[in-house]
């Protein structure tokens, strides 16, 4: 089975992700991986954090000649700001004379219930690794599985739909819109919206709040069949669901019409069905897409769908009441240099994690251990789908 694990503090030496289960013979584009870190890197409201790193991968095992070889693919990206940390995140070193715990969490962060859970008197301990820097090692695993993905001819994209409330409404298809969205500084394809969203962003910043908002991610060219109703683990959307939802301040998913569904009527809501036999590899389709590709934790062999809702950043220069938890007093929480928006980088990571369910259930469709056996199962697959139901 695909599987990952990232190691490593936001402030540490740097971001370290164990990818296991990939075939052998997949062919790596460094500059890919490289691309989707610095669109994760990019997108308006970053704090000075982002301008200090430059994100770039270094591949420690797993990949010889550009092509996987079945083993583990470790991977190790450096943290430039480490070097103004060593003495506060060194390993092995001493306490620093005159460094100070820091006792008052934030609201919203991980701060207090990570310190309750391990018996921290030192928040640093929890922000370290709680920190949002976690996802640079989500977006390497999922470039992998990106590439994976294109051998099948499934492509993963996706768009900023809201930032503070404002919401990009042009209503063109879901592709036309993941165009627009790639050159935008926060990667949504709404010119007018955009100009509003900015200003909110720039508006929040200067009254030291932060904002919020929602991304969309889009997989296309997906067969029908992937995931399964069985069980629940099997059901594809769950497992987006979790996937998502793991991200740092996502706190809604949505699949297709999701919550919208819940209010309309049953013939408003489900996608009815047509024939055309041109429609490769498979005939039936939907004239509509409101479940989000996905029917009875499934593929449905239209495209994946998913809305994500990212709460604002729980780090405000605004002051928020907390508790010192080594004086039990009620005082203004801490706060520590932050971004003032973090839906664009969000959208990035959301489409890694899209990414890589997806790629979990293609191999586990298929099987295989090397690209040749896997590409030659699909092959037999998208022949069963033509032929389908005989
Ligand atoms: C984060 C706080 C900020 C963000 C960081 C996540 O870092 P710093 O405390 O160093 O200014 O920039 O995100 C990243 C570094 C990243 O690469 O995404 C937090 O508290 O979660």
């Amino acid at each position: 089975m695909l599987d990952f694990q990232t190691a490593g503090e936001s402030h540490g030496k740097g971001i370290v992700t164990v990818v296991s289960g990939f075939p052998s013979q997949l062919e790596i584009d460094p500059g890919f991986i490289q691309e989707q870190l610095s669109r994760r890197q990019g997108g308006f409201g970053s704090g000075p954090r982002m301008q200090m790193e430059k994100d770039e991968v270094e591949i420690l095992s797993g990949i010889r000649w550009k092509k996987t070889i079945g083993a583990p693919i470790v991977t190790f990206v450096r943290n430039k700001d480490f070097s103004n940390w060593e003495k506060i995140m060194d390993p092995l070193g001493d306490r620093p004379f005159g460094y100070q715990d820091i006792t008052i969490p934030r609201p919203g962060h991980a701060d207090l219930s990570g310190a309750v859970k391990y018996h921290f008197r030192d928040l640093r301990n929890v922000i370290e690794r709680a920190s949002a820097r976690e996802t640079v090692g989500r977006c390497v695993a999922g470039s992998l599985a990106r590439l994976f993905l294109r051998s099948f001819g499934i492509q993963v994209g996706g768009f900023v739909e809201s930032i503070a409330g404002i919401i990009s409404q042009i209503d063109v298809p879901f592709q036309e819109k993941i165009k627009a969205s790639l050159p935008s500084p926060i990667y949504t394809f709404d010119l007018e919206k955009e100009r509003e969203m900015i200003q909110a962003i720039e508006k929040a910043k200067r009254e030291g709040d932060s904002v919020g908002g929602t991304f969309i991610v889009v997989a296309s060219g997906v067969v029908p069949g992937l995931g399964g109703y069985c069980q629940t683990r099997d059901r594809i959307d769950a497992r987006l669901a979790a996937a998502l939802m793991s991200i740092p301040s996502v706190k809604g998913v949505e699949i297709g019409d999701g919550f919208l569904s819940s209010r309309l009527l049953g013939s408003q809501v489900h996608d009815e069905m047509g024939y055309c036999a041109a429609k490769k590899p498979f005939s039936i389709f939907r004239k509509t897409n409101h479940s989000g590709g996905i029917e009875g934790g499934t593929s449905t062999g239209e495209p994946i769908w998913v809305r994500c809702a990212m709460k604002p950043i729980p780090t405000l220069r605004k002051e928020l009441v907390s508790v010192d938890i080594k004086t039990r007093e009620e005082v203004s929480a801490r706060y520590e240099r932050s971004d003032v928006c973090a839906v664009p980088r969000g959208l990035v990571v959301g489409e890694s994690m899209v990414a890589w369910v997806l790629a979990q259930t293609v191999q586990e469709k298929l099987g295989g251990d090397s690209m040749d056996e896997i590409l030659d199962r699909f092959q037999a697959y998208l022949l069963y789908l033509e032929r389908f139901p005989d």
